[in-house]
């Protein structure tokens, strides 16, 4: 059994959903091959020592328990928590997958993405984007002491919902040509992805396109049994 999570957005402000994956953790997800976390584990992530707090901290520890029973969790990171790291990944014990990547999943060859990237149509955000995903910036806020990171996250966060509210559903979903795109790059049937918070199976001209739920305090996914992908 395989499963695909995404988009819990944990963060101590929410400490119904921490429950949850920390349960889920401890019962289905020891029942897996391998589970994937398609991105937006953390609210925010402003670099590994953030593995300071105990908050996250915690979650890792519990991640390195389902990692030491043998089950293969990976994480694809998502526009929120692009800066997990190699110190993250050791205590986790997950393993950090650069997307697109590529699965077989039977018969199907599957291509996972986190999905901002493919949202083309908010132009704001993916300028954002270019900037936090820069190397030489990444260089510079990481140089910043922990403190002023955090803050200036919380600062850019807070402008974040801000912004949001302003735009339309149609700006903050995938682009169709994104989409077909990524499909004829990658040579895949299926796309699996998240980001949108809203899960569905789309039928697409090139392939099938499975979108993961949010967690909002109760877990949910995709799970691959070895015939098919359906959601929990
Ligand atoms: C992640 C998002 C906050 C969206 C900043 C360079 C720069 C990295 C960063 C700071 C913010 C991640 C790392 C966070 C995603 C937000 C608000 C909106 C839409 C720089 C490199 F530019 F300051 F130098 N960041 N954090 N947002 O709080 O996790 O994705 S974050
Ligand atoms: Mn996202």
């Amino acid at each position: 059994m395989i499963h695909f999570i995404s988009d819990l957005h944990l963060h101590e402000s929410r400490p119904e959903t921490t429950q949850a994956f920390l349960d889920y953790l401890i019962g289905p997800a020891r029942q897996c091959e391998s589970l994937w976390i398609l991105g937006d584990l953390f609210e925010a992530w402003t670099g590994d020592d953030d593995l300071s707090l105990p908050f996250s901290a915690r979650i890792a520890d519990a991640l390195a328990a389902v990692a030491h029973s043998g089950v293969q969790v990976r994480i694809l990171v998502g526009n929120r928590d692009f800066l997990l790291g190699n110190a993250f990944a050791k205590r986790s014990g997950v393993q950090i997958v650069q997307e697109p990547t590529l699965l077989q999943l039977g018969d199907h060859r599957t291509v996972l993405v986190h999905g901002d990237a493919q949202c083309t149509d908010d132009k704001r955000y993916q300028c954002f984007r270019r900037i936090v995903r820069n190397r030489l910036l990444q260089t510079i806020f990481h140089a910043l002491p922990f403190i002023l990171r955090r803050r200036i996250a919380s600062r850019l966060r807070a402008q974040s919902e801000k912004s949001k509210a302003g735009k339309s559903m149609f700006i903050m979903d995938v682009n169709r040509d994104a989409i077909a795109a990524l499909f004829k790059q990658s040579g895949a049937e299926w796309l699996i992805h998240g980001h949108t918070h809203r899960p569905a199976i789309h039928e697409h001209a090139e392939g099938t396109r499975f979108v993961l739920s949010d967690w909002q305090g109760k877990a949910s996914g995709l799970c691959w049994n070895g015939e098919n992908l359906s959601p929990f």
